[in-house]
């Protein structure tokens, strides 16, 4: 993967509004336009450290997906009664629609959100599920009829800790999901001894699907890092290939991450050593993009030949 020179591509003084943290953003391609969607947190001092005001969700155009003009405003608040906050969107287009899911704060657990627009103006919620579930990453295309979506549940009473893994769930609606599967376990990576979970949307190639996860070890050691009192992890992030037709299957995976926090931009803010991809397109010059939040502070990019990042995944059954 190469860096981007220009790095981070967006961050709290490009925004026109409040904004303090600019980070984990959704990435597409849509009617002739780069589209983003980012996450805000803003309003950090006011409340002491670690607490912020509020939590919003921007939105940014680009014509080369580089040089991004954010929009004078934020694009929702999603927060009522019961919703504290969306965050972390990641965005896919299948057909003509965008299929945008979100982590959302609960005030009885965090659930996982799927919602579609058509034109980045009216949306539409299409599903929440049961706490605790987050990281949803929905496939580009129907695959045997279905909406296929990769995901995240935070089994704490049968692991008893943070051993999180990627599953997989599918829908004939975007609204009613099931057949769900285990995709890839916390143990079947070995520089990850915390928990794992989707990244960017997978992309489809003759190999198979290519998707990114996050990947969290965690350093018992470490005290302060960063802004909060104590900060342990390190999010790095990995690629693998799943099947086709069956895309609850891996059949290749890379040994090691494609992306570690090595840069000043990566190591240093709101938590330090985090790399937490949102977005991956791939360019009909055979190069991909792979945008990701830094430190959870900034948005960056990435990019790599996709024959490149096929080859690193080698066979792999679990
Ligand atoms: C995860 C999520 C992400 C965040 C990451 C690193 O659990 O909360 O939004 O980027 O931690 O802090």
């Amino acid at each position: 993967m190469e860096k981007y020179i220009g790095n981070p591509i967006l961050s709290a003084k490009d925004i026109p509004y409040p904004a303090t943290l600019i980070f984990n953003a959704g990435v597409c391609k849509y009617k002739g336009k780069y589209m983003m969607l980012f996450r805000n947190d803003y309003g950090y001092g006011e409340n002491g450290p670690g607490k912020f005001t509020g939590t919003n969700i921007g939105i940014a155009e680009s014509d080369d997906g580089i040089h991004w003009t954010p929009h004078s405003k934020p694009w929702i608040a999603w927060h009522d009664e019961e919703i504290i906050r969306a965050y972390d969107p990641r965005l896919t287009v299948i057909g003509d629609e965008v299929v945008i899911c979100f982590a959302v704060d609960t005030k009885h657990g965090l659930r996982g959100g799927i919602a579609t627009t058509t034109d980045f103006v009216d949306w539409q919620i299409k599903s929440l599920s049961v706490p605790d579930n987050r990281n949803m990453v929905v496939f580009p295309e129907k695959i045997n009829g279905k909406y296929c979506r990769l995901e995240r549940p935070f089994p704490v009473y049968s692991r008893w800790c943070d051993r999180f893994d990627i599953w997989y769930s599918d829908s004939p609606d975007l609204e009613y999901w099931g057949n769900s599967r285990l995709v890839l376990g916390v143990e079947d990576v070995a520089y990850a001894n915390d928990k794992i979970g989707p990244a960017a949307p997978p992309i489809k190639t003759e190999k198979g699907w290519l998707t990114t996860f996050h990947s969290v070890d965690k350093d018992t050691s470490r005290g302060k890092n960063g802004w909060e009192d104590k900060w342990q992890k390190r999010y790095k992030a990995g690629i693998m290939l799943l099947d086709l037709n069956e895309p609850w299957r891996v059949i290749g995976k890379c040994d090691d991450p494609i992306l570690s926090p090595t840069e000043e931009y990566e190591r240093k803010g709101f938590r330090n050593d985090v790399i937490f991809p949102g977005g991956m397109i791939a360019e009909d010059d055979g190069t991909v993009k792979i945008y990701y939040g830094a430190a959870d502070t900034v948005v960056c990019l990435a990019t790599a030949q996709l024959s490149e990042l096929l080859d690193l995944c080698k066979p792999y059954h679990r």
